[in-house]
């Protein structure tokens, strides 16, 4: 099953960044991800065999992460797949600490795949037909994050469909 390690947004700013998608869309085009469906990827595992999710499961609910918040200020876009996304300008400090840390821990599991640069982004539009963003609406917005969360990625008539299967403990 495919699976990835994500941070979900609190409800209000999941709204907020919906918004987002919403203006994006009008602008540049393309399909809109449903706002239920909005994250952060912090680790995309691919095509994980079933044997390994209990214990992939059990990694995520036992281990507490590094509470923190994190800035979204700016619009980016990633031409090949015609993504347009939302996030920080600077590298984030902590968020590419929390990375190395998940990267880290699932070596222990035999996931190797580390990509080597990390752009923490929220996607809000796959396929776009116009990567322009320069005049879409400043970003201005807080995530305060606590959790992981391992998530699950299957298919159906409308795309992709998220299930969260695990979610780490509060600090
Ligand atoms: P995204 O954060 O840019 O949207 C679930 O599919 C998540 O994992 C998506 O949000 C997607 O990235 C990311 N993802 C999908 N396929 C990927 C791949 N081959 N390599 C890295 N990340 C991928």
């Amino acid at each position: 099953m495919r699976l990835f390690l994500a941070l979900e947004p609190p409800a209000e700013l999941r709204d907020a960044l919906g918004r987002l998608g919403d203006i994006a869309q009008a602008r540049c085009g393309g399909r809109r991800m449903p706002t239920a469906s909005l994250h952060l990827t912090l680790a995309f595992l691919g095509e994980v065999d079933e044997t390994q999710v209990p214990a992939l499961r059990a990694w995520v609910a036992e281990r507490p992460i590094a509470a923190a918040t994190w800035q979204l200020d700016t619009w980016g876009t990633f031409q090949r797949p015609a993504i347009v996304w939302v996030g920080g300008q600077a590298p984030d400090a902590r968020l590419i600490a929390l990375h190395q840390a998940v990267w880290d821990g699932l070596a222990a599991f035999g996931f190797n795949d580390r990509p080597a640069r990390f752009v923490p982004h929220v996607t809000l539009l796959r396929r776009a037909q116009r990567l322009a963003t320069s005049e879409l609406p400043a970003v201005d917005l807080t995530w305060p994050y606590q959790q992981l969360s391992l998530v699950h990625s299957s298919l159906d008539h409308q795309g992709a469909r998220y299930t969260t299967l695990a979610r780490s403990p509060i600090a």
